[in-house]
């Protein structure tokens, strides 16, 4: 006879711990940026020492970080850019808010130096992402063939017109 009832109180105990916790979640500025890694991979080098890496982080959230190192056990990683095609170290690359930060052949690359060992085709090299305010990333990045390039995704087009001037 007291069924119903019992089933319904334990309902709606329920409805009130999940409402807690959404809201708890949504109202903490302190949780930091969402950041999220994809289209990670390194082409296979030439070099047994030197490579090349790219990804592309998303940030999801309302406030801009930034890239500030890049470890890994591999070996050293520097972050470059290109400029008029010559390539320069940099300290620290922004992720802008609701933007992305590309790395992609012919633009912002990891540089991998002093490699322990050439990394091969199947392989996948392991980096830390480091940032300004958000916590260290881990991304393994696949070995692809020295030719890969990534399938068009849906920010192509954008990337194709800011290149037009050259
Ligand atoms: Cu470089």
């Amino acid at each position: 006879m007291s069924r119903g009832p019992a089933l319904a109180a334990v309902a709606v105990i329920g409805a009130l711990v999940l409402t807690g916790c959404g809201g708890s979640d949504s109202d903490s500025p302190a949780s930091g940026a969402e950041l999220s890694v994809d289209a990670a991979y390194i082409p296979q080098p030439v070099s047994d020492s030197m490579a090349a890496g790219f990804l592309t982080i998303t940030n999801e959230s309302d406030a801009a970080d930034e890239l500030t190192s890049v470890t890994s056990d591999a070996g050293e990683v520097t972050v470059h850019e290109t400029v008029d095609g010559t390539m320069k170290e940099v300290d620290r690359l922004e992720v802008p808010a609701h933007g992305q930060l590309v790395f992609k052949s012919g633009g912002n690359h990891l540089m991998f130096e002093k490699l322990k060992q050439q990394p091969k085709q199947g392989q996948s090299v392991t980096v830390e992402l480091h940032f300004a305010h958000s916590d260290p990333v881990t991304v393994e990045l696949p070995v692809k063939s020295a030719t890969y390039r990534p399938a068009a995704g849906h920010s192509e087009n954008s990337e194709n017109s800011e290149h037009s001037g050259h």
